[in-house]
């Protein structure tokens, strides 16, 4: 399976989607079916065992006795690019297919953007242990037809080793480079909460602006505050990208809004500091305006290193570049990491755009990326 079957492949898996003209496909949607039955194939045909956990992971396993994980994510964003998370799985196959020396699994991730229910990383947290019992999440399993009574069978094997996963940087650093492939030292912390922010529906045209409790005016000068937050601090990214403002009709002062809130720094301190800060901000617009505001964490996730000298050592054999980098992108390495070394492998984003339908890769960096899986495979050994 060379690179251009890799990206075809990503391609192939594209066509999986909620959004007909689009590519969305969230934790366990209809679509995700179709991509069982295909990555399952292609898994059978490259000698791998193949299975589906409880909480839609799909793996599958060559070899016996100790071995390396391979893996990332199957879902995506809404109106994604087709590489984001698919492009690891398939390497994932590839390099299976061409036989290494080391027994293998490779994993397809059920979940990781967090896109359903807010909670991120849902398909490697069953891997590494941790309980799922939020209840639409237990239903989503079982609408899958999957049983939540199984979800600690999706434990990692005593049997794994070791975990690598080969992902799209998503940003503009290697093109600027020049480079096609990046080693990850470590990856950025992040928080993501549900910022609420309550005031008083009424007429657009007989309220005074001086007697308004307008939710989504506060809400927008408090979303310019988060932009002031980041841009005054290095290395901090905050973003709000979901708003959601009730009754949501032109003629009616919104009377509460939903904001999703996302923070990142590669210092967990730092980007502690900062979430205080814009939290505060928010308490002190609210009692300004007469509004209620309250918020809820869905993921304190701080920042992780990577079990990296494997990789670069792979990277210098097969001829390569080294440039270490660390990753604003959040990954199921850091999640996986707590449980065995985890390394990571980026390759080139052309136009260093993800997360958008023009998101791509370079059939000459996934083919530099599959050389260097093989010099990573041939020298591993379980630790
Ligand atoms: O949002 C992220 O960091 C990743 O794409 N899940
Ligand atoms: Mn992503
Ligand atoms: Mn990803």
């Amino acid at each position: 399976m060379d690179a251009a079957e890799v990206i075809g492949r990503c391609r192939a898996l594209a066509a999986c989607t909620e959004e007909p003209g689009h590519i969305t496909r969230t934790f366990l949607s209809p679509p995700m079916r179709e991509v069982h039955r295909l990555v399952g194939g292609w898994m059978g045909s490259a000698g791998l065992r193949v299975s589906i956990d409880a909480v839609g992971n799909i793996r599958g396993v060559s070899g016996a006795g100790p071995r390396l994980m391979i893996g990332s994510h199957l879902d995506t964003v809404r109106h994604a690019g087709a590489f984001d998370g698919i492009l690891g799985v398939m390497m994932g196959v590839a390099l299976a297919q061409r036989h290494p020396p080391c027994a293998l699994e490779v994993i397809g991730f059920s979940e990781e953007e967090g896109v359903r229910f807010g909670t991120p990383f849902l398909g490697s947290l069953a891997l590494v242990g941790t309980p799922l019992v939020e209840p639409p999440i237990i239903e989503a399993i079982r609408a899958f037809g999957l049983d939540p009574e199984r979800i600690p069978e999706a434990a990692m094997s005593a049997d794994v080793k070791g975990y690598v996963e080969f992902h799209i940087e998503q940003g503009p650093v290697l093109e600027s480079l020049g480079l096609p492939l990046g080693v990850v030292e470590a990856i950025a912390g992040q928080s993501r909460l549900e910022v609420r922010f309550n005031g008083h529906a009424n007429h657009a045209g007989t309220t005074p602006m001086s007697l308004r409790r307008d939710a989504l005016a506060g809400a927008a000068e408090w979303i310019a505050l988060v932009e002031r937050e980041a841009c005054a601090t290095a290395g901090l990214v905050a973003t709000v990208g979901k708003l959601e403002a009730q009754p949501g009709v032109a003629n009616v002062i919104a009377g509460s809004v939903r904001a999703s809130l996302d923070v990142r720094h590669a210092r967990d301190q730092e980007r502690a500091r900062a979430v205080a800060a814009i939290l505060g901000g928010a308490e002190r617009i609210a009692a300004r305006r007469g509004l209620k505001v309250e918020w809820e964490t869905r993921l304190e996730q701080p920042a992780v290193a990577m079990q990296f000298a494997g990789v670069e050592r792979a990277v210098e054999a097969a001829g390569y570049p080294v440039h270490r980098m660390v990753s604003g992108a959040g990954h199921d390495a850091m999640i996986v990491a707590c449980r065995v070394p985890a390394a990571m492998l980026f390759l080139r984003s052309p136009g260093g755009i993800s997360h958008h339908p023009d998101e791509a890769v370079l059939p000459e960096d996934v083919a530099a990326a599959l050389a260097v899986g093989m010099r990573f495979l041939e020298s591993w050994r379980a630790a």
